[in-house]
């Protein structure tokens, strides 16, 4: 079997690429471990930039994102017990962000795909990179009971931070950046009207909490845990306490309880492999590197990844010239590098670390109240959150 270029992943990376080089003429196959049910019920991301919105659009797959996702047009910092409002559209020139699942996004991207006759396989398994350091890589997997060799002229490594790709490189070849934290977030969907009517980052010295949302009848919350904490430690009375006792503030307002539709806890890392290609294969999203979900970068880099990567393989196709092949993994880490700093900065700013003393706290609290006071602070934050035009 043979394809221009074998995507191995059909998250929003592997699928937003698949549709970017058919916009080209270029073909692709996409290959997924999963069921198709299993990535399309996946709760993870919320949060979209204009950037990404645009992107959508462009590919056409944007109309239910608009009926159903909600522009936001900012965020707030809530914390000595008050709440503190970051405008979005004055501080970035109009800018603002829209909330809509990653899993509708993913629904979105694969129908699209397969009703445009697009190739993309689930359930495959035994995926294997070889010759990638060749003319002409190949990608084996089993499918259907069945062997296959697709064989590339490309392979996209699409498959997030514990896929196949980025073992198909010398480890000599690579430049690993790490960061662990000491916590954790337990998140919870909840069948509840949101009780703000923006995204909420809480700032308390029981720990970090974060209201958001994904439609007026659901919420999305989370709450900073120990990152090897059992979910069996957390029944739904205690998480709900938890919400209430950390989320509370001097006005009048209080949190609404539901029933949770769905719970975890996830580790919280920062990863970055340099550099994002090996002869003629090309890492993207979380295969190349990993954010802490507090800025909302995850998922928008991928796509940000796979935007420059088109364009530079669909370049390489109709010129025959490797320069845009070449500079790949240099444009992409630019962005990758900024949205790095500032989910560490957010994430700094917002939880409490088990070694910090009351010094460390006393510099996280002024942080939050400049920030929320001057003009210049709440706009560095505001752009960098809505997405930056020029990293
Ligand atoms: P994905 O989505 O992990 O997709 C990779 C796909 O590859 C498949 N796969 C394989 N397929 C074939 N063969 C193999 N050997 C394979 N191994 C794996 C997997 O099944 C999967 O379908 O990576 P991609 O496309 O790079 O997308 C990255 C995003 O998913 C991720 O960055 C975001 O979800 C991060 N994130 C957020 N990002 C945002 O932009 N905004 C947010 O508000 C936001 N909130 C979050 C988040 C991530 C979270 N968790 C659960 C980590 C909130 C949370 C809690
Ligand atoms: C979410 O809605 O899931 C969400 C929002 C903001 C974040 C992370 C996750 O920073």
């Amino acid at each position: 079997m043979r394809t221009q270029v074998g995507i191995v992943g059909a998250g929003p990376a592997g699928l937003m690429l698949s549709h970017l080089l058919a916009r080209h003429g270029i073909d692709s196959v996409v290959l997924e471990a999963r069921s198709r049910e299993y990535v399309e019920a996946r709760v993870r991301a919320g949060v979209l930039e204009q950037g990404t919105v645009d992107l959508l659009d462009e590919i056409g797959v944007g109309e239910r994102m608009h009926s159903e996702g909600l522009v936001h047009e900012g965020i707030e910092l809530r914390f000595d017990r008050a709440s503190h409002r970051i405008p979005f559209p004055e501080l970035t020139g109009g800018r603002s962000i829209m909330l809509y699942g990653q899993q509708e996004v993913v629904k979105d991207l694969i129908a699209a795909r397969l009703a445009a006759g697009g190739d993309v396989r689930f359930d495959v398994s035994d995926v294997r990179l070889d010759k990638v350091d060749g003319d002409e890589p190949v990608v084996s997997f089993r499918h259907g009971g069945e062997d296959v060799e697709l064989h590339c002229d490309f392979v996209a490594g699409c498959d997030g931070f514990h896929g196949v790709s980025r073992d198909a490189i010398p480890k000599s070849e690579l430049t690993e950046y790490h960061r662990e934290y000491p916590f954790g977030w337990l998140g919870i969907l909840a069948a509840v009207a949101p009780s703000a009517d923006e995204v909420t980052y809480t700032y308390t010295d029981r720990g970090f909490a974060l209201m958001s949302l994904r439609s007026p009848q659901i919420s999305r919350l989370y709450l900073q845990v120990d990152p090897d904490d059992d979910i069996a430690n957390w029944p739904d009375r205690r998480i709900w306490d938890e919400l209430h006792t950390r989320l509370a503030i001097d006005a009048d307002w209080s949190l609404a309880e539901g029933p949770v539709l769905e719970k975890g806890i996830t580790a919280m890392r920062s990863f970055v492999v340099e550099p994002l290609r090996y002869g003629r294969l090309f890492l993207t999203g979380d295969a190349a590197h990993i954010v802490p979900p507090t800025g909302a970068k995850g998922m928008n880099l991928a796509i940000a990844d796979v935007a420059v990567l088109a364009d530079a393989i669909a370049h390489s196709y109709s010129t025959g010239s490797s320069s845009g092949l070449d500079g790949y993994s240099t444009t992409a880490l630019r962005r990758v590098w900024r949205a790095q700093h500032f989910s560490w900065w957010m994430t700094s700013m917002l939880h409490q670390f088990p070694d910090d003393d009351p010094y460390q706290r006393q510099l996280q609290l002024s942080q939050l109240r400049y920030t929320v006071a001057s003009q210049a602070a709440a706009a560095s934050l505001a752009e960098n959150y809505v997405g930056l035009l020029k990293v």
